[in-house]
């Protein structure tokens, strides 16, 4: 004999929702020694942007503080800030890059 389990009122049921993966800024920084040149061409370099869209960028950055370069997937934004912190001390400046979730 089976046993009882339905009590007969309570149906659960669920919307299938896809969870997506969460998006994370990049972030630069701003500092007082890093050339202005230089932040534009890391803009230019690792964040796809033309000139005018990096210079703006640097002297949002420059006046601000700290500026978003880009949203990415916890993967590319890890690989963006690895990339651009290197590349900044490979050049000897103390430009930092870095993330934070969006
Ligand atoms: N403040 C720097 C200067 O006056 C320029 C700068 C801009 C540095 C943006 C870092 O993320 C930065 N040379």
């Amino acid at each position: 004999q089976a046993p009882e389990h339905d009590h007969g009122t309570v149906v659960e049921t669920s919307k299938p929702e896809l969870a997506r993966p969460p998006l994370y800024s990049v972030l630069l920084l701003n500092d007082d020694y890093t050339p202005m040149d230089f932040v534009v061409d890391v803009l230019v370099r690792f964040f796809a942007m033309d000139l005018e869209k990096a210079t703006q960028v640097m002297l949002h950055v420059h006046t601000r503080g700290r500026g978003v370069c880009g949203v990415y997937s916890r993967e590319v934004a890890e690989s963006k800030v690895a990339q651009v912190n290197e590349y900044s001390r490979l050049n000897q400046h103390p430009l930092l890059c870095t993330m934070e979730k969006a």
